[in-house]
């Protein structure tokens, strides 16, 4: 459906089309940090432990399309575990995080990304990320390493610092250039126990 200027806010609200992102990956690869980074273009130093899964949603322009993006913030404890393959089950990306600082992250995303396949096949971008460029004194997976897995499995490779900014916008409009058409878009039904919180924190 075309969306025109003249549309009144209500009609161009239902006629967005949703795309659900899922951040994965060990505690602390940065996972809030990068999404507070996007939303807010703001970072905050103090560790702060997502309490099981939480979504927020932003509203994005690109290349003439108006997208709506809601991202869900997991947390990576093993005691979250057996939530994570639901969250999966209807999202149109997946964007696994790694510290690039730590080397168990990034041998640990294997998991996460078995995990995405196994709910959802081929249906969904995933995105590998090795964050927290910006300590460069202390990396311990190269580049090349993060491009060799990436291409391996078939994923989009990215490199980012949350903390810097660097790359955080790119990764979004990468990812947003690549979305598909309605067919695999989520529909506006997607009311549920989050909303309060997504209409608190919508733009
Ligand atoms: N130096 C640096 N620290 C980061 C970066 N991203 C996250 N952090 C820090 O790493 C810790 C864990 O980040 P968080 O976003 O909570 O990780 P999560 O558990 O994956 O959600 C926090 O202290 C963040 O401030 C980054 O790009 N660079
Ligand atoms: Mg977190």
């Amino acid at each position: 459906m075309e969306i025109s200027g003249m549309e009144s806010k209500s009609n161009l609200q239902h006629s967005l089309r949703k795309y659900k992102f899922v951040f994965l990956g060990e505690q602390s690869v940065g996972k809030t940090s990068l999404i507070t980074r996007f939303m807010y273009n703001t970072f905050d130093q103090t560790y702060q432990a997502t309490i099981g899964i939480d979504f927020l949603s932003k509203t994005v322009y690109l290349e003439n399309r108006t997208l709506r993006l809601q991202l869900w913030d997991t947390a990576g404890q093993e005691r979250f575990r057996s939530l994570i393959p639901s969250y999966i089950r209807d999202s149109s990306v997946a964007v696994v995080l790694y510290d690039v600082t730590n080397r168990k992250s990034f041998e640990s995303t294997n998991r996460w990304i078995d995990d995405v396949r196994a709910e959802r096949g081929d249906d969904v971008i995933i995105i590998l990320i090795g964050n927290k460029i910006d300590i460069e004194d202390k990396r311990q997976v190269t580049t090349d390493e993060g491009q060799a897995k990436a291409n391996e499995l078939g994923l989009m490779y990215f490199e980012t610092s949350a903390k810097s900014g660097v790359n955080v916008e790119t990764v979004f409009v990468e990812i947003a250039k690549k979305l598909p058409g309605s067919e695999t878009a989520i529909d506006g039904s997607d009311a549920q126990s989050n909303s309060a919180r997504e209409n608190q924190f919508s733009d």
